[in-house]
């Protein structure tokens, strides 16, 4: 039938026309909002509204779509295992790593909506350099496969984003400024969770909505609208091997989260997958608090503010709850390098609170 299809639209634009149309009609008969409808539905919402985040937000869909293709089939694909590289930070890369950053540099740079990316996996920002890339007034940053080391054992992994307004001239290269901005800054931040399902959870600052991937029809539907952190929780997720280097706030904190106290509903449980978007997705729907603190081994903690804390500290705050270095909001950070790392703890208002109170 498709083929018919395709023959009869002689050009690829009308087909996929006709397909989206038919993706949204199987979607309209079930009663369900597709990702798509809702950025177009949004996009009056956002102050810069010009079409241009709309297909940039499409542009980074479709790549998590290729993504999560690749994510259900790792196990049969010859594609697991660590590549002989290594990333900046030392770590040994994944194949699906490499993979998935290639998908979001090539959809991003054939949008023509962003000038440029720095990822986790590359050592340096890539500027997009063709005319219409330098056009665009966007950067993104992004993890593109957070989680890695959970390919291989088949748990949970995820990509983040981020979106920021350009700061260097439209028309010109992107420059490291465009990147090196606080996290206030941001006009969009997300993330995606291939987990038991596939969900996309984004925020542009007017509430963050979270999204299930139907694969019969390939589409994301809407199914978590005006996601809330709840105040109160009862989980936390720190990984507790790394207890005896951390200092004595955090190690009051867990000790008070072991507390038998009915009252407060303690002892928390302890949930530690070591994939923080699996981590942070539970806790924002559940309510709890994730920690990733400064430790005596890695002073700034592990996280790095570009491409992970401060996306998820975007949609954090949008969903109610609170991020911090433990000292600074984490989304007024002035960020000095791309690379950079910081101590990051955030989730339900209260349980946040109660760590700084301490
Ligand atoms: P990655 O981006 O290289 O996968 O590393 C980030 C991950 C986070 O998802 C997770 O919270 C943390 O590293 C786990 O680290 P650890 O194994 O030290 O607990
Ligand atoms: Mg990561």
């Amino acid at each position: 039938m498709s083929i018919l299809l395709k023959c009869y639209f002689r050009d690829e634009l009308s087909f996929r026309y006709l397909q989206t149309k038919k993706i949204q009609y199987l979607a309209t008969m079930r009663g369900v909002k597709t990702l798509s409808e809702f950025i177009i539905e949004k996009q009056d919402d956002f102050k810069y509204a010009t079409g241009e985040l709309t297909r940039l937000l499409n542009d980074i869909v479709i790549a998590t779509k290729i993504v999560n293709r690749e994510v259900n089939k790792a196990g049969l694909a010859n594609i697991l295992g660590a590549t002989e590289n290594e990333n900046i930070q030392g770590e040994t890369q994944q194949k699906l790593d490499v993979f998935a950053d290639q998908q979001f540099i090539s959809a991003l740079k054939n949008g023509g909506e962003a000038c440029g990316i720095a990822s986790e996996e590359n050592d340096d920002f890539v500027a997009f350099d063709s005319e219409f890339s330098r056009n665009g007034k966007y950067v993104v940053t992004f993890d593109p496969l957070d989680g890695s080391s959970n390919i291989d054992v088949n748990v949970s992994i995820g990509t983040i984003f981020s979106i920021y307004r350009r700061k260097s001239e439209v028309g010109q290269l992107a420059t490291e400024a465009d990147f090196l901005q606080k996290g206030e800054k941001q006009v969009a931040a997300g993330y995606v969770v291939y987990g038991s399902s596939t969900m996309l959870v984004y925020t542009t600052g007017n509430g963050v909505n979270g999204f299930t991937l139907d694969p019969s029809i390939g589409e994301f539907c809407l199914s978590h609208p005006n996601v809330k952190v709840p105040e109160d929780g009862k989980i936390y997720s720190i990984n507790e091997g790394n207890m005896v280097y951390c200092d004595q706030q955090v190690k009051d904190y867990i000790a008070y989260c072991k507390e038998e106290d009915a009252a407060t509903n303690r002892p928390y449980s302890a949930r530690y997958i070591a994939s923080m978007v699996a981590d942070i997705h539970r806790n924002l729907i559940k309510g709890g608090i994730f920690l990733y603190p400064a430790t005596s081994k890695a002073p700034h903690g592990k996280l790095r503010l570009l491409y992970e804390s401060n996306p998820m500290a975007f949609i954090l705050e949008q969903a109610g709850g609170i991020a911090t270095t433990g000292d600074t909001r984490i989304l007024e950070i002035e960020p000095t390098e791309l690379h950079q790392r910081v101590p990051t703890i955030l989730g339900s208002k209260n349980m946040v609170k109660k760590y700084l109170s301490l």
